[in-house]
């Protein structure tokens, strides 16, 4: 809590110091900014839905549960810039920053993550900028998702742009334990002690979840062999 407030204190300190004019110039460029994410966003969530409607059709099952969108808030963007030591003006935010725009999507197997990633970054228009696989290669407190970054044209009126997107491909047990580790990481009135305790207890969870998705995809592939 005391570092949100700080956080926000920062933020507006630093809008504070601006003049008029210059405000009003920042927040237009940076509307202008937020509406080509925004866009990029949907087009992102589009092609999902449309790879999920496909599949649904062929195979008589959805590979994708749920899809979630957001964009960054401006005080978020700003803490980020401060923490990476760059300017925070439109050029600098585009230049690097690569999830200003994010598309999450549950999905039911692990399969189908990897599944997905290869259509939506086999698409013609899709430039495919990075890859993390937290699923192969889990971070240190047992958080797994596979990230991609990828860039997309939009066309705009009298040109086209070209948009980053930051993609977040995971499970359900994936999406549950995230967004509770989320939740809790931020209680910052817990001893040293707890802390650890409950670290080492979130990455218990972590490998609980991960044996649960590795049980129904094997449940999965058995039933599927069944069938063929
Ligand atoms: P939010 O609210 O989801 O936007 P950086 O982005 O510079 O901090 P990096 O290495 O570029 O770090 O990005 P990384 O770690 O590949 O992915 C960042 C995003 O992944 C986070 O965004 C979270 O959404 C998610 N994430 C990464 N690590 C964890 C984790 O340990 N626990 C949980 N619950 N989520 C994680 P933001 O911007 O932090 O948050």
């Amino acid at each position: 809590m005391v570092k949100n407030m700080d956080r926000k204190q920062q933020f507006i300190d630093f809008i504070s110091e601006r003049s008029d004019a210059e405000l009003k110039e920042m927040t237009d460029n940076m509307k202008i900014l937020m509406s080509y994410y925004r866009c990029a966003m949907f087009e992102i969530e589009t092609k999902f839905r449309v790879l999920n409607e496909q599949f649904s059709i062929e195979h008589e099952r959805n590979p994708i549960e749920s899809i979630k969108t957001r964009l960054k808030s401006l005080e978020s963007i700003r803490e980020k810039t401060v923490r990476k030591e760059i300017p925070f003006t439109v050029q600098s935010i585009e230049d690097n920053l690569s999830d200003i725009a994010g598309v999450r999507v549950i999905c039911s197997f692990i399969d189908d993550i990897y599944m997905l990633a290869d259509c939506l970054t086999s698409q013609d228009d899709v430039r495919l900028i990075c890859t993390k696989d937290y699923i192969k290669d889990p971070k240190p407190n047992g958080y797994r998702s596979l990230h991609l970054i990828v860039e997309i044209p939009i066309f705009l009126r009298n040109e086209k742009r070209f948009v980053k997107v930051e993609v977040q491909l995971r499970t359900i047990a994936m999406e549950t334990w995230a967004r509770l580790e989320h939740r809790m990481r931020y209680k910052k009135n817990l001893s040293n002690d707890l802390l650890k305790q409950t670290e080492n207890e979130l990455l218990e969870c972590a490998e609980l979840s991960n044996t649960l998705d590795l049980k129904m995809q094997d449940i999965r592939n058995k039933i599927e062999g069944e069938y063929i």
